[in-house]
């Protein structure tokens, strides 16, 4: 079975890939050929996975899902949340979205946050959303070099690393993406 996820970040296609059981192949954007920028304009992280998966289905007819995440923190009035990729400006900029977050709780003691991801699967003119959610908290400071995105400042509840000290196979395990990757698995099964 041919399967697109449309994603540009590849490090979301790292974990994925580790997930997927192998009679799925999966297609990057690249191998199909598509280049450009999918707009996300939609005001859920929900909305914005169905607009990339539709967006492929359409132009490019083949089954596809498609990965939003956003990070959620409850005293920032669940900022940054669907707007995580751009937090610190359009530059989508790891670094500084993550200085931007440190600077906004500076001095704040209640630093609970959860990452949520909505996969939208868009096959057979049907589309299916499964959602994962890692609660945990934001750190004083970043550490680790492993993940990407905001992982150096999340620790996950129940864990004294953050995704950035771990490796791949436990993010995968206890985190956001995993959990919604292996409700897409237990449908494509059915
Ligand atoms: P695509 O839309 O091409 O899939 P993106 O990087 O723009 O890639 P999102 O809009 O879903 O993806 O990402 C929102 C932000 O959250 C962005 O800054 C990511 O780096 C970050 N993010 C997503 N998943 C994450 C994870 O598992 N750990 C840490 N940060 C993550």
């Amino acid at each position: 079975m041919q399967l697109v996820f449309a994603t540009h970040n590849e490090n979301k296609f790292k974990e994925v890939k580790a997930l997927l059981p192998h009679h799925i192949e999966l297609l990057s954007l690249n191998d199909i050929g598509c280049e450009e920028d999918i707009p996300e304009t939609a005001e859920t992280i929900e909305g914005n996975a169905a607009i990339k998966a539709d967006y492929i289905t359409s132009y490019y007819n083949y089954a596809c899902f498609a990965d939003d995440t956003g990070l959620e923190v409850p005293v920032l009035n669940n900022e940054p949340g669907v707007l995580s990729a751009r937090y610190a400006g359009e530059g989508k900029n790891d670094r500084a979205n993550m200085e931007k977050l440190l600077r906004n709780l500076e001095g704040k003691t209640q630093r609970d946050a959860r990452f949520k991801t909505a996969i939208a699967l868009s096959m057979n003119g049907k589309e299916v959303m499964f959602l994962g959610i890692c609660t945990g908290t934001i750190t004083e400071r970043s550490r680790g070099l492993g993940g990407f995105g905001y992982d150096p400042i999340f620790q996950p509840d129940g864990y004294s690393e953050t995704f950035a000290e771990m490796d791949l196979a436990t993010k995968n395990e206890i985190g956001h993406r995993g959990r919604a990757i292996r409700q897409l698995i237990e449908y494509l099964k059915e």
